[in-house]
């Protein structure tokens, strides 16, 4: 039985990867970026495949899904990873192009990487997807705007694909991470600006990679009669902000 984990070079994917190898998987990591793939896969030996992989090119995905050898194919868990957030401007202000990578990559991407899988799984009448989604898909926040939106999709997809997976034994599970650091994540969306990655985490205790990882691990070796439908995770620092009112506003 195999895992399938994108977004795998880094972050999240890396230490899912390594959780679950470590729990005795076989795992598939793809990801774009083949130097740290590799060195994820030394790391980790030979349960582990290191696949290149752009989940916003349909070519790679279905070259990258084709290259897979045979004693590897059969993808029991898809753990829909790869994804990201650029910019934190309000909507009037933010850079066009990164709504149109966010979007492709987290909605465009994680949806035909799914569909490539999932007839598999239907006819093995056996699998699970998990889907990376985020707090901030149900909670918006200042700047949030298409993260947010692309995010609150991966929530929606996920209980779409269970309803249309009805009479199926295929599980599909929403993790919805809050503040995590030790990732690149801020790094990206602040494009490598240090002060303002810093700024986000300075004095906080975030959720760590193994903990959205061992939520996976945790998820998967549930028993087959479960399914969790979404879950989300925020650090014991963070919590909800309430509506904001702007007096005087005629
Ligand atoms: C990560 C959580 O709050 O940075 O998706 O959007 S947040």
């Amino acid at each position: 039985m195999t895992i399938l984990v994108t977004g795998a070079s880094a972050g999240f994917g890396a230490s899912i990867s390594r959780t679950l190898v470590k729990a005795g998987y076989q795992v598939i990591g793809a990801a774009r970026r083949q130097d740290k793939l590799q060195h994820l896969s030394q790391e980790l030996g030979a349960a582990f495949l290191p696949l290149e992989m752009d989940v916003t090119d349909t070519n790679s995905v279905d070259q990258a899904l084709a290259s897979i050898p045979e004693q590897w194919a059969q993808i029991d868990l898809l753990v829909n990873n790869a994804g990201l957030a650029l910019g934190m401007e309000v909507a009037q202000e933010a850079n066009f192009a990164d709504w149109e990578r966010m979007i492709h990559t987290n909605v465009l991407g994680l949806t035909y990487v799914t569909r490539k899988i999932l007839p598999q799984m239907v006819q093995n009448n056996k699998g699970y997807i998990i889907n990376l989604g985020s707090t901030a898909g149900s909670w918006p926040y200042k700047g949030g705007n298409v993260y947010g939106a692309t995010k609150a999709f991966v929530r929606q997809f996920s209980l779409n694909l269970r309803t249309d997976l009805v009479g199926t034994r295929i599980r599909v599970t929403n993790v919805a991470p809050g503040l995590c650091g030790d990732t690149e994540f801020s790094n990206v969306r602040f494009r490598g600006d240090e002060d303002r990655v810093q700024a986000v985490y300075e004095n906080i205790s975030y959720l760590k990679p193994e903990d959205i990882a061992n939520t996976i691990l945790w998820l998967y070796q549930t028993p087959a009669h479960v399914n969790v439908n979404h879950i989300e995770i925020m650090p014991v620092s963070q919590t909800f902000a309430g509506l904001s009112v702007t007096r005087d506003l005629a």
